[in-house]
């Protein structure tokens, strides 16, 4: 069984570079709605506990460093297998990689400013959400 929640990030470099609209344009035109949403500015103390599970990848301090230098915005989708249609929407963790066509493709400048965080796995998603989001503000 797969779920119908995804949770996604647009990220600083893609806030920065004003393609909030763009994005989510593109996330709704591809049949997902939108079940939460806000723009908010993480603390390092926070993206380091958002991105724990890559504590000890060599790019966890850069990484943590780049998602807390601007506001991002962090939204919960919803949609008929969420998960997998969402990182199909996204592309490839490295743009260079990423199809054409792809968020990612179209908006990211690296593979580290890659423009969207899209959860990994359904479990990840019910986490992540809940991360920023309290039950009053999931519809
Ligand atoms: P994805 O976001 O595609 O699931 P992950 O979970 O492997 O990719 O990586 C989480 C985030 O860490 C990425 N979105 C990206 O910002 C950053 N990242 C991943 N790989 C690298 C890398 N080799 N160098 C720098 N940053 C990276």
């Amino acid at each position: 069984m797969t779920g119908n929640r995804t949770f996604t990030m647009i990220k600083p470099d893609a806030v920065g570079a004003g393609n909030i609209g763009n994005i989510l344009q593109k996330i709704e035109q591809a049949g997902f709605r939108i079940a939460a949403l806000k723009l908010l500015w993480l603390t390092e103390d926070k993206a380091g506990s958002f991105y724990a599970v890559h504590r000890e990848r060599p790019f966890y301090g850069e990484l943590v460093k780049y998602m807390s230098s601007g506001p991002v915005v962090a939204a919960i989708l919803e949609k008929a297998n969420a998960v997998q249609d969402f990182r199909k929407l996204i592309g490839a963790t490295d743009p260079v990689k990423a199809e054409a066509g792809t968020i990612r493709k179209l908006y990211a400048k690296s593979i580290q400013e890659n423009a969207v965080h899209g959860s990994d796995s359904d479990a990840n998603a019910k986490i992540e959400g809940d991360f920023f989001f309290s039950v009053l503000e999931q519809f």
